[in-house]
């Protein structure tokens, strides 16, 4: 079998790096030249139209968008990776809620500037201010569960705890949510979080 994972180990991409290793498959990593523009190009666009890494190839099928390449990737090779129907349910329940709550109107608009030089503080602000009216409901949550499934570590928590590296742009001041720092570290201690980022 052959797979490709177009993107970097960082970023969205990040996720199916770290799901291939949790999986422990065997897959070539092919870096895209942004630069370059090479996400543009008619060969990256007939992959994905939408011009955005990461971009996984397996056998000819192409699959992009980072949450739904690691669900058919635990699907296709590992569905424990997902834990019960029930635990699958509820880790996909907080993934998209981070996603919805936390990163979208949240860490990505704080960290706007960062990408595109462009002063933008009522944009910060206001991006700040959306983390930080959602963030104690997660707060609460993992001060009662180790991970966001409940017990068990899950694919869900590869696409929460991917979502938090955006704050290395944004800068959200994380120290009054202890639980949630506890959960991002218990989460990146694994080998394969080390594995996937290269370290
Ligand atoms: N929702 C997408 C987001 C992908 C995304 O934003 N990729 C960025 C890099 S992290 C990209 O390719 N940006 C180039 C562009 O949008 O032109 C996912 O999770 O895969």
């Amino acid at each position: 079998m052959s797979i490709k994972l177009y993107g970097p180990r960082g970023g969205s991409a990040l996720r199916p790096h770290w799901t291939l290793h949790e999986l422990g498959i065997a897959y070539e990593a092919v870096a895209v030249d942004f630069k370059a523009g090479e996400h543009k190009s008619p060969a990256f666009l007939a992959m994905n139209p939408a011009g955005q890494v990461p971009v996984i190839e397996v056998d000819g099928f192409y699959l992009a968008e980072s949450i739904a390449i690691a669900q058919y990737l635990a699907e296709k090779f590992n569905p424990a990776l997902f834990g019960t129907p029930e635990q699958k349910a509820k880790g996909l329940q907080w993934a998209l809620w981070i996603m919805l709550n936390v990163q979208a109107g949240g860490l990505s608009k704080m960290a706007m500037p960062k990408f595109t030089g462009v002063a933008d503080d009522e944009g910060v602000e206001a991006g700040r201010a959306h983390v930080a009216k959602h963030l104690p409901i997660l707060e609460t949550y993992l001060g009662a569960h180790e991970y966001l499934a409940g017990d068990v570590f899950t694919i869900s928590d590869i696409d929460g705890v991917v979502t938090f590296g955006y704050n290395a742009w944004a800068g959200f001041d994380m120290t009054p949510f202890p639980n949630v720092l506890a959960w991002i570290a218990r989460c990146e201690d694994r080998p394969a979080f080390k594995a996937a980022k290269g370290e």
